[in-house]
C-alpha cells in the first residue's frame, strides 16, 4: 500500500466558509484503487470537501491480502473507510455514513428527520441491490477475466434486459419530478449522494454495455453527473 505523491491528510484542517477551523470532521483513512469500487466513495469523498488520507491499495498485486489490510476489511477488497480507527466496508454503507456524518451540513444528503431520508436510502440501497446485483451477474455470465467456461449467454442477454428495465424506472422517476428534461435530482431539489450512489451504478452499467440512450431523463441527468468537477477527479 503507498500513499500518493500528494495526499490530502487530515493535516490540513478543514475549514468553516467563516474560516474556522471544522473540529466536527473525523480522522478519516481511505483505502481505494483506481476506477474500482472504491471510485463512488473517492467521488463523495471530494463533493464533501473534507481532509481524508488517500491510500492506494494495488490490488493487482494482491496488496488488499496482507494481514494489516484484512485486519481492517476481512472481505479483503476497496474500498474500506477507517473513521477516528474504526474501519467500515461496502461502499453502499460508507456512502450513507457519510452523508449522515457530514453529508447533511453540507446540503449532500437528509437529516434524520426529514422524509427525504427514507428516499435517499431507499434509492442509494436500491442501487447497489438491483442495478449493481445485475451488473454483477452481467459480468460473470460474459466478463473479459472471467473463466470463459462460466460464460453464459442466455443469463447475460436476461441481465441485460433487466438492467434496461431498471433505466427505465429511473427514468420514470426523474420525469416526476421536473417539467423539464435534465435538471431533475432522484431526491430533492438538487445534486446529492443520492444522484452520486445512482449515477455511479449507471455509469458502470455502460462501461458494461448498458445504453442509456432510450431514456432522455436518465441521459440529461446522466451528463450532468459526469459534469461535476468531482467526478473528473475520482473517475481518472
Ligand atoms: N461489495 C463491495 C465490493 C468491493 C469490491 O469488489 N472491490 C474490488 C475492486 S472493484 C476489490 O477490492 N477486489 C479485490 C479482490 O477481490 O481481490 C463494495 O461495494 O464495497
Amino acid at each position: 500500500m503507498q500513499t500518493p505523491t500528494s495526499p490530502r491528510t487530515n493535516d490540513t484542517k478543514s475549514e468553516t466558509k467563516a474560516g474556522k477551523p471544522d473540529t466536527s470532521v473525523p480522522k478519516l483513512v481511505f483505502y481505494g484503487a483506481p476506477m474500482s469500487s472504491a471510485t463512488p466513495v473517492l467521488h463523495a469523498l471530494h463533493e464533501l470537501d473534507v481532509p481524508f488520507e488517500h491510500v492506494l491499495v494495488d490490488i493487482t498485486k494482491g496488496e488488499q491480502h496482507t494481514d494489516a489490510f484484512r485486519a481492517l476489511n476481512p472481505n479483503a477488497k476497496v474500498p474500506t473507510l477507517v473513521v477516528d480507527g474504526t474501519p467500515m466496508f461496502e461502499a453502499a454503507a460508507i456512502l450513507q455514513w457519510l452523508g449522515d456524518r457530514l453529508g447533511v451540513s453540507r446540503g449532500l444528503w437528509f437529516g434524520f428527520d426529514d422524509p427525504k431520508r427514507l428516499e435517499a436510502v431507499a434509492w442509494t440501497t436500491w442501487a447497489y441491490v438491483t442495478p449493481g446485483a445485475m451488473l454483477q451477474r452481467l459480468n460473470w455470465s460474459r466478463g473479459e477475466r472471467v473463466d470463459p467456461s462460466l460464460h453464459h449467454a442466455p443469463t447475460a442477454a436476461h441481465a441485460l434486459a433487466e438492467l434496461d428495465r431498471h433505466v427505465a424506472i429511473l427514468d420514470a422517476r426523474l420525469a416526476g419530478r421536473t417539467a423539464s428534461v435534465g435538471d431533475a435530482a432522484l431526491v430533492g431539489d438538487h445534486f446529492t449522494l443520492v444522484d452520486l450512489a445512482v449515477g455511479s451504478m449507471i455509469t458502470y452499467g455502460t462501461y458494461c454495455g448498458l445504453s442509456v440512450e432510450a431514456y432522455p431523463h436518465v441521459k440529461a441527468w446522466l451528463a450532468r453527473f459526469h459534469a461535476r468537477p468531482a467526478f473528473a477527479r475520482a473517475w481518472s
